[in-house]
């Protein structure tokens, strides 16, 4: 099957749009009704053209407004992809599991390490422990649907977990099973060009641009238990917070 017969033809006698937006419609369409999926390639450009029997600057005038729209992403070298986003509200503290879950997407999580140690005079601060508290950490690739969306690097205060092997694919149900799931976060998001590490972890160029988002977790009795910092795939996430007006 050729992909305009899976995406469906242009020549809707009674549609007098431009082309470009035609073409964008028929994508759009295929994207929602999961006829081409994440991270799905696009064919070249110049076969689009040939098969939709149409000019190359019209498919790129297309591309071009869906990778703005976020609907499609240019990877340098690969092609055009069919963008993997997430829309994630920044007001609710949620774990990337169910965040997975709610968008009916598979999560799955690849560990990097997990081990025991004591704070550094760093997270002593941003936890507010004592220097020298055990703590446990965690650096995991975390997957939605089998694409890499995140690496992770996560600290958690000891007593908060009997042991760094209770948790499996989600650490906010290990926490919740102990009662220290984390009930109030701070965030602070930062534009990255991922470094060699995380691009490779993350498999796409070094370079490209990312997220990284720290959270740190607070108990209803004021404890910090969590500090997080996520590298999100730039093409991956949509923050999205509601603001309401001052009254
Ligand atoms: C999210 C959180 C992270 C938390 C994780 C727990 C952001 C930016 N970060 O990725 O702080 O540790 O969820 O997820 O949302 P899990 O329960 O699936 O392990």
């Amino acid at each position: 099957m050729t992909f305009a017969e899976r995406i469906g033809r242009l020549d809707a006698a009674d549609d007098h749009a431009p082309l470009y937006r035609q073409l964008q419609r028929a994508l759009r369409e295929a994207i929602q009704k999961k006829v081409l999926a994440p991270d799905d390639a696009l064919p070249a450009e110049r076969d689009l053209a040939e098969e939709f029997s149409i000019s190359r600057i019209t498919v790129r005038k297309a591309l071009d407004g869906l990778v703005s729209e976020g609907l499609l992403t240019r990877r340098q070298g690969a092609g055009t992809f069919v963008a993997a986003r997430v829309e994630k509200s920044f007001s609710k503290l949620t774990s990337f599991t169910e965040d997975m879950i709610s968008r009916g997407r598979v999560p799955r999580s690849e560990w990097i390490s997990r081990g025991e140690g004591r704070v550094t005079p760093e997270e002593s601060l941003t936890l507010g422990l004592s220097p020298g508290t055990p703590v446990y950490r965690f650096a995991r690739i975390r997957f939605a649907d089998g694409a890499p969306m995140a690496v992770e690097y996560t600290t958690i205060a000891a007593f908060a977990l009997p042991s760094t092997e209770v948790v499996g694919t989600s650490l906010y149900e290990a926490l919740d099973a102990t009662g220290h799931r984390p009930v109030r976060a701070l965030q602070r998001l930062r534009a990255v060009l991922f470094q060699a590490e995380q691009a490779d972890l993350l498999g796409v160029p070094v370079k490209d641009a990312g997220l990284l988002i720290e959270r740190r977790g607070f108990l209803k009795d004021g404890r910090a238990v969590e500090v997080t910092q996520s590298y999100y795939r730039g093409d991956a996430y949509d923050f999205v917070a509601e603001l309401n007006a001052l009254s």
